[in-house]
């Protein structure tokens, strides 16, 4: 799974990644002209945290998301758009879904480049650039099939009514997400890797004079850009930054005084994965308590898949436990003497929280 972060010039996108990867990559002017940065956060979950200590496990793995961070989107003068840069494009189709940073703080060092504070605005630029690029590829597609006259065969006239139904609702200004879309008109469009297609959290930078009423300062944005696969939030950079840097119990004293409840790099990286319709199962040893990533909905065989291919092949049945139940009942035998072990078959539709051990003969 793969999140591109994009934004304006100088709005935030490398500090917040340096926030969610844990790396240091170089911030502040001009660095986002050179190349994108690429990185990894894990995703927090203290179920794998408890389940290693239950079983005072060598080693915890937690799931992972990869980010890009683009360069920054330069605005155009008046109402005119620039277009996307080509690289730019390219690095964002290839993602899952875009986070979006506006900058929304004052710092007297780092010039602003529209010469004035307005997220409200940078966000419709931004959409508006994302509108364009996709409007571009749907009209060039179009145009390509018209041209084909004759031999027009089924399948390319219901994608062409399609991309024609796209191309409305862009020239309405909304997202190719808006659109009510079947499973097999989400195949259709899936190859063209829309942007206005992907799930988008919007984070808003806001200065530490704002954070105690961010909510009200979130609102304006969240109401533009209300819809599905949209989430808005907010953050900090450089409380986050100290709050990074602290060990576990002073940051946690830290966020209590300043009245978070969680650190915003934990937040946005939840908020991603959900919006990605993600989940974890667990499975657990004394070698390794480990997440597992898996969309919602999939069957047990399949998630056996992203173990092992042979898991997958040769998959019989999956012994299931709650991971609720395993703390509650503190071992395996114990679960099972209350008839907590479930066995399952290839059709089985993992949840959440489901702790797998896959029994396989290959
Ligand atoms: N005061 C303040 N400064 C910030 C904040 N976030 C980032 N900065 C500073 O703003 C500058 C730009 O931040 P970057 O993270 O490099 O921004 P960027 O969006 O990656 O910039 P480009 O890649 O050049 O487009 C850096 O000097 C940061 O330290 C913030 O919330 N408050
Ligand atoms: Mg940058």
């Amino acid at each position: 799974m793969e999140i591109g972060i994009v934004g304006l010039p100088l709005s935030g996108k490398t500090t917040l990644f340096n926030l969610l990867t844990r790396s240091s990559a170089e911030t502040g002017f001009g660095s986002g002209r050179k190349k994108s940065n690429v990185g990894q956060s894990r995703v927090p979950d203290p179920r794998v945290d408890r389940l290693g200590e239950m079983w005072k496990t060598k080693k915890t793995t937690h799931a992972t998301i990869r980010y890009v961070d683009v360069a920054g989107v330069e605005q155009a003068s008046g109402h005119e758009t620039k277009g996307l840069p080509a690289e730019v494009v390219g690095d964002l189709k290839a993602t899952d879904a875009l986070l979006v940073v506006l900058r929304d703080f004052e710092n007297a060092e780092v010039p602003l480049p529209d010469g004035s504070l307005d997220p409200v605005r940078d966000l419709e630029t931004l959409r508006t650039e994302f509108l364009f690029s996709d409007l571009a590829i749907v009209e060039n597609r179009i145009e390509r099939l018209a041209k084909q006259k004759g031999k027009v065969d089924k399948a390319q006239e219901i994608e062409k009514k399609l991309l024609e139904r796209c191309r409305e609702v862009l020239e309405g200004e909304k997202r190719i997400a808006d659109l009510p879309l079947d499973e097999e008109e989400r195949k259709i469009l899936r190859g063209f890797q829309f942007l206005t297609m992907k799930p988008l959290v919007v984070a808003l930078n806001v200065s530490e004079a704002d954070l105690p009423r961010a909510a009200e300062v979130v609102a304006p944005i969240a109401a533009r850009i209300d819809g599905p696969l949209v989430h808005t939030t907010f953050l900090c950079a450089p409380i986050e930054k100290e709050i990074s840097e602290l060990g576990p119990e002073d940051a946690r004293a830290f966020m209590d005084d300043l009245g978070l409840p969680e650190s915003a790099a934990d937040r946005i990286i939840r908020s991603c994965y959900e919006l990605l319709g993600l989940i974890s199962f667990l499975t657990m040893g004394d070698d390794e308590c480990r997440a597992w990533t898996i969309r919602k909905g999939t069957h047990a065989q399949q998630a056996a898949g992203t173990i092992h291919s042979d898991l997958e092949r040769g998959f019989i049945r999956a012994e299931v436990i709650r991971y609720e139940d395993f703390v509650a009942h503190g071992s395996h035998a114990h679960c099972r003497e209350k008839g907590l072990v479930r066995l399952e078959g290839k059709e089985y539709v993992v949840q959440d929280g489901d702790i797998l051990n896959i029994r396989f003969g290959v």
